[in-house]
């Protein structure tokens, strides 16, 4: 198993671009917080900001993501797409994308992705979340100046270390019963979004891709927006990414934010 350092994670990129200069601290509050304060300050796209332990770890609407010392993969990207601000959810896409392709040629496992930002694997026929992925963008009039791609997965955690979870969770470890190379796993994961990231810009959609890899579609769920809750069938979801749920009076409804259980 190789430890993560600064030269480690040099010497075994094969990347272009993405994920230099890396940064690596042994310990931070969140690497997203980290990087948005170099992003403003003139830090090169494809800045890779990595932890061995977060204290402030964040998730969405300000939840907060755990993960035990020095089993996890925990960092950050930045990104300076220049994209049109409607095309920031091809960011989630195609890095859930390039996410799930590294877990399954890494480790045999089944993977998926779970509306809207959740990377799940199957395990004896259940699905369950091995990792979150947090954008934050930076706008500039109609465009996105920079983004922080944010992705926490859950490689070596043991049973009795894994946090409260919401979502059903596991880590790889778990799943596979064996220990799996962070090292090895984040180049598998920085080679494929480069090359999603390079074909989105070229004004490929990773739509359709990411739309094939979702779990709910065509099940019964219910989405929690705040206080708000909706139930129905995902029917699928639209370019953006919003979440198309026909409820039972046969309206449909279009969803950009919640939680799906
Ligand atoms: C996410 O949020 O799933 C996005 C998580 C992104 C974490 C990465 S780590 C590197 C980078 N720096 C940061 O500070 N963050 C990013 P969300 O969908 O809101 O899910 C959060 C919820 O997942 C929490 O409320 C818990 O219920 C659950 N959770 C927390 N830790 C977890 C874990 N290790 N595995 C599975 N679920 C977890």
């Amino acid at each position: 198993m190789h430890a993560l350092s600064k030269k480690a994670i040099e010497d075994a990129l094969d990347t272009e671009w993405l994920g230099l200069p890396v940064i690596y601290l042994p310990e931070i509050g969140s690497t997203n917080e980290y990087l948005l304060a170099l992003a403003t300050n003139k830090a090169p796209a494809g800045t890779l900001v990595i932890t061995d332990y977060q204290t402030a770890g964040k998730g969405r609407l300000d939840r907060r993501w755990e993960a035990p010392k020095g089993t996890s993969l925990l960092f950050s990207l930045l990104l300076r797409p220049g994209w049109p601000v409607a095309q920031a959810h091809w960011l989630t896409m195609l890095s859930g994308l390039a996410v799930v392709a590294a877990i399954e040629a890494s480790t045999g496992l089944s993977c998926g992705l779970k509306w809207p930002n959740d990377v799940m694997c199957r395990v004896d026929g259940a699905w369950r979340k091995v990792g979150g992925l947090l954008l934050a963008a930076g706008l500039e009039a109609d465009r996105i100046g920079y983004a922080v791609m944010g992705i926490g997965l859950n490689v070596n955690i043991p049973a009795g270390q894994m946090p409260a979870t919401r979502t059903p969770a596991t880590s790889l470890y778990l799943a596979t019963g064996r220990e799996i190379d962070r090292l090895l796993l984040l180049v598998q994961i920085l080679t494929r979004l480069e090359r999603q990231y390079i074909t989105a810009g070229q004004g490929h959609s990773p739509w359709p891709d990411w739309q094939a890899r979702l779990i709910s579609i065509g099940r019964e769920v219910t989405v929690h927006m705040g206080i708000q809750t909706l139930s129905g069938t995902v029917e699928g979801t639209g370019p953006a990414g919003q979440l198309l749920l026909r409820d039972a009076t046969g309206k449909l409804h279009e969803i950009s934010a919640g939680d799906v259980e």
